[in-house]
């Protein structure tokens, strides 16, 4: 895992389409995508990844489903980003096979030492920095929690709270492989500048 990874957010899109917000992120040089719809009903989900992932493949850009292994399976996703409440891994694994993309959050150092055990394709540092656009989670992991994570896990790091162009180059260089941004590229002015931003602020690192 590399690069900036879009984790959408229609509420934060200032009215404009989920997919030119997508697509507008892709062309500033997103290298994943993951779709977090925490209100849609099924169906209207469904048809949503659909129409998404025909604007990634030509892309080829993965498309990641949040928390939802039957949405992912319906649209034929890359993979599926899970949560400590969400299916178990094992579960998931069975129901994505083998090459499916598979990220699970860590919140604590417990799930740290758990996803060691499991052969996740990324852990998802969760958060890094405290964020408006997600208040439930717990304690944030900060630099250091970051560092201690990167100094232990066998798994690549998807880093996200707070991710924005002033702090990327500092996760990055904390041990994040990849950095996954919801506010700072979906409520941006342009997604495709904002993307491309913090893509070239890291990439000179990796
Ligand atoms: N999981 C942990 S923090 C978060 C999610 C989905 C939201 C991150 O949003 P932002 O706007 O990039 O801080
Ligand atoms: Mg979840």
């Amino acid at each position: 895992m590399r690069g900036v990874y879009l984790v959408t957010d229609r509420g934060l899109c200032h009215n404009r389409p989920l997919p030119e917000i997508v697509l507008q992120a892709v062309q500033g040089g997103a290298a994943y995508v993951q779709l977090r719809e925490k209100d849609l009903p099924t169906r209207t989900f469904v048809e949503e990844a659909r129409a998404i992932k025909k604007i990634l493949e030509p892309y080829r850009v993965p498309l990641i489903i949040n928390d939802r292994v039957d949405v992912a399976l319906a649209c034929g996703a890359d993979g599926v980003h899970i949560g400590q409440e969400d299916m178990p891994y094992s579960t998931a694994r069975k129901l994505m096979g083998e090459n499916a993309i598979i990220g699970l959050s860590v919140e604590n150092w417990e799930d740290v030492e758990t996803a060691q055990k499991l052969d996740v394709d990324y852990i998802g540092v969760s958060p890094v920095f405290a964020t408006p656009t997600k208040t439930d989670t717990k304690e944030p992991w900060g630099l250091e929690g970051l560092k201690k994570i990167k100094s232990f896990s066998r798994h690549p790091i998807v880093a996200i709270g707070g991710v924005n162009e002033s702090n990327a180059r500092a996760v990055v260089e904390a041990g994040a492989d990849c950095l996954a941004v919801v506010s700072a590229i979906c409520a941006a002015d342009s997604p495709e500048v904002a993307t491309r931003k913090i893509l070239n602020l890291i990439q000179p690192l990796r």
